[in-house]
């Protein structure tokens, strides 16, 4: 009790598990209680740091051609075995990029995900795989989806296998515009039969998914298919919403899929995975926007809520998640799934490699060291490419800081 009765007393070295009402909280401390918990990182449930491993089989590849395994799919266990679906490209060539398209052909690729097919994998403890070879192959020439198919994931419905994926034809397009497809079969392991038409059409011009439907992500959820992707505009100019993420909903897997009026769902995220957790549904949004890096949950399915703060998130994530299709109203989380990694970093797209994340946002976990915080990281982190200060800017915050630096004010 303070001292002074009319002066409350310094806010207790033990937080309050309920929100103060005695007392004046400032807005942080208010959103401890009204965004984040009291709890703190280690007793959140929707908090983890994120630990990677590499894989056998789908991660480097040391063969002579340019190949690229990336965009992993969901991972399901199917008896004791493993399965994961990804893109894989492989090709003579490296991508010429987007910004050197006419040297794109038949043989070179435009960029990392054009001329490549559906692949799937098989693993006994999901750090050993062995790639099975083409799930889904390009359609023939000169049909819907004979340039590449990309970004798979799968649906299991009904005891029927669906595999959707980003389904380009004649030519990888500019701004990556492009719309979803799908194939089914009765077993994971093919013949799988390609639908050859789209089930997630692109938006309206004008509209915030004109130009793309990326990653393609279905949960089944309130008994129907949930099919979340990320959407983005034709226009890419600054104002645009460039990276957001919407869902479209069907009775069937094979559509037709409506879109939900609240599009777009998260106002952030160029990769994402979702996952159910208790009645609702729960997301990581990755990479971009204002609520990049944060663990979201919808008790809904719709209206997210920034639940946690993480680092170093998984990219292109794809979680071993054994209640995707339950949809039994008690999703327990995740602990593993697979990932993929730019060796070069951001920029050059030459070929990716799969990883595996591994976790704790389970309801049946208890994994302290997933659960820390104060992350402190090693001299290849803060001096790699993305994050060592160019020698051009350098000489150029020299020519600036010169009128920048001010003398401190008092000295
Ligand atoms: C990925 C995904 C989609 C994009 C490209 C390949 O990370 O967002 O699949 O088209 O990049």
């Amino acid at each position: 009790m303070s001292e002074n009765p009319g002066k409350p007393s310094a806010f207790p070295s033990r937080i309050p598990l309920e929100k103060p009402t005695d007392r004046p909280l400032s807005a942080a401390t208010q959103r401890l209680y009204d965004i984040w918990t009291p709890r703190q990182d280690v007793g959140n449930p929707f908090y983890t740091i994120f630990k990677y491993s590499r894989v056998t089989g789908i991660g480097r590849d040391d063969s002579d051609m340019s190949v690229s395994r990336r965009d992993p799919s969901k991972v399901l266990k199917i008896g004791d075995t493993y399965y994961v679906w990804y893109t894989r490209r492989r090709t003579r060539h490296i991508p010429v990029g987007r910004h050197d398209l006419d040297h794109a052909n038949d043989e070179i690729p435009a960029v990392d995900w054009d001329l490549a097919d559906i692949c799937y994998a098989t693993s006994n403890d999901g750090f050993n795989w062995i790639e099975q070879g083409v799930a889904v192959p390009r359609a023939p020439k000169g049909s819907y989806g004979d340039r590449s198919l990309s970004t798979p994931d799968i649906l299991v419905f009904k005891g029927r296998y669906y595999l959707y994926y980003q389904t380009f034809t004649t030519m990888w397009r500019q701004n990556d515009c492009v719309n979803v497809s799908v194939a089914w079969s009765d077993s994971p392991d093919g013949p799988w039969t390609r639908l050859d038409r789209p089930v997630v059409p692109q938006g309206a011009p004008g509209e915030w998914d004109s130009c793309a439907i990326h990653d393609p992500y279905p949960l089944v959820y309130q008994g129907k298919v949930w099919l979340y992707y990320k959407g983005s505009p034709v226009d890419k100019s600054p104002g645009n919403l460039l990276r957001a993420q919407g869902v479209a909903i069907a009775d069937h897997p094979e559509g037709p899929f409506v879109k939900s009026q609240l599009n777009p769902v998260t106002n952030s995220g160029h990769e994402t995975m979702y996952w159910p957790y208790e009645g609702g549904i729960a997301t990581l949004l990755i990479l971009d926007g204002p609520e990049k890096d944060t663990i979201q949950f919808a008790p809904d399915g719709l209206n997210f809520a920034p639940m946690a703060h993480v680092q170093l998130s998984p990219q292109a994530p794809g979680p071993f998640c054994p209640d995707a299709f339950a949809d039994d109203g008690d999703g327990r989380g995740i602990t593993w799934g697979l990932s993929h990694m730019n060796p070069l970093g951001a920029g050059r797209e030459e070929g990716l490699q799969i990883i595996r994340f591994d976790c704790d946002l389970s309801r049946d976990s208890s994994r302290a060291e997933f659960k820390r915080s104060n992350l402190h990281w090693g001299e290849e982190t803060w001096f790699q490419r993305m994050t060592e200060l160019p020698q051009e800017w350098r000489a150029r915050i020299l020519a600036e800081q010169g009128e920048f630096d001010k003398p401190t004010a008092g000295t």
